[in-house]
């Protein structure tokens, strides 16, 4: 089937007029659609979700509906634009349903464009990064008041980090590629953080802080702006919505964008983890959530920063010696130069530590 067919299955009105595929996802398979509806150009994004991280696309859909029905309601009691504050997912024309399914049985979905909007791979401008910031922070205040229970694991034990360096530690076991040789350096290194990116999980296990509805995936451009005010819009890519901590979606926002350069650059040399972003993230959105937070929460926010760095380390490097099979990747090795880059920011973070415990007491 083709995009357009896969279009034409979704109660989306217009003619359409052509795709383009959009890269930076590491997991599902996006397109950017151009429809023309009386005259004016209407744009959509069509994905393909990836059905071996995602067993269930019903459940993650199911999800993703609730979640913004939720917000949308927050939304209009504020008197906002749902067009661009909050995502929204088609219905197919056959089955009602948020999702088609093709011949071969893959599922697709598709979104609303928000118009005029834009996200940031990377971001210079600190204005930007702090109302990314306060965008992450209100999506969790918009979902206070949702049963964080009441939500479906997609995925079990996403941000269990001690579970993810299980799972490192079978596959360095397994060795199945013969891979483990090559990059001995960084498994050591990932296993002498091991007990202080735990400690977070530690908290969690022990019943000590509150699992709230959080993103689980705060990249900075999973978060649309306005292409000519600046202005956050809305919060994008829910597809791991589920029950965890702040300091989850704390730590896995500062990480992507207060690293001095792309995640997944190969040069380690250039990776350090940019205090004036950690600065200007950390005052959006703290500011949202001050007096929302427990004593825990507050005190864990850093610890968060250092355990989402090393847990994706953990989890590029187990891929790598697994096979490259979860993560999308782009050459031979492109698992590796990911997981070191995450390894030399991870080594920032400590270094930095002071500074940034400095900087969050100022907001906190
Ligand atoms: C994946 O593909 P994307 O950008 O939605 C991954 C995240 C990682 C991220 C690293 C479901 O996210 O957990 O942090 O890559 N998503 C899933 O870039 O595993
Ligand atoms: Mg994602």
């Amino acid at each position: 089937m083709t995009i357009k067919d896969i279009c034409a299955s979704f109660r989306i009105d217009g003619r359409y007029v052509g795709c383009e595929e959009l890269s930076t996802g590491n997991i599902n398979c996006t397109y950017q659609v151009k429809f023309i509806r009386d005259g004016e150009e209407k744009n959509y994004i069509v994905q393909k979700i990836n059905k071996t991280v995602f067993k269930e696309p019903e459940m993650v859909m199911d999800n993703i509906v609730r979640v913004t029905h939720h917000i949308r309601s927050n939304i209009i009691k504020k008197g906002l634009s749902t067009q661009k504050f909050v995502l929204r997912a088609f219905l197919a024309k056959d089955t009602d349903e948020p999702f088609f399914i093709d011949d071969a049985g893959d599922y697709w979905r598709c979104y609303r464009f928000i118009a005029n909007s834009i996200t940031y791979d990377s971001c210079e401008d600190l204005g930007i990064i702090e109302r990314a910031g306060s965008a992450f922070g209100k999506f969790q205040k918009y979902l206070d008041g949702f049963d964080a229970n009441s939500l479906n694991i997609t995925i079990p034990d996403f941000h269990n980090t001690a579970k993810r360096y299980s799972a490192l530690h079978a596959a360095v076991q397994d060795d199945k590629y013969k891979r483990v040789k090559s990059v001995k350096e960084e498994i050591d290194k990932l296993y002498a953080f091991e007990l202080e990116a735990c400690k977070l999980q530690k908290y969690l296990d022990e019943g000590s802080m509150p699992l709230r509805v959080t993103h689980n995936d705060t990249k900075c451009n999973n978060v649309s702006f306005d292409k000519t005010t600046g202005e956050a819009l809305a919060v994008l890519d829910l597809d791991t919505v589920m029950p965890g901590a702040v300091a989850h979606d704390f730590g896995d926002a500062i990480r992507f964008i207060a690293n001095t350069t792309l995640e997944d650059d190969p040069n380690v040399e250039d990776v350090s983890l940019d205090i004036d972003k950690y600065q200007a993230f950390t005052k959006g959105f703290i500011t949202e959530l001050k007096g929302t937070l427990t004593e825990l929460e507050k005190q864990t926010m850093n610890l968060g920063v250092f355990a989402m760095t090393v847990e994706l380390a953990v989890r590029f490097l187990t891929d790598y010696i697994s096979g490259d099979k979860y993560f999308k990747t782009k050459y031979p090795g492109h698992n590796v130069d990911r997981a070191r880059n995450q390894i030399a920011l991870a080594e920032d973070i400590i270094k930095k530590r002071g500074q940034m415990d400095a900087i969050l007491e100022k907001y906190i």
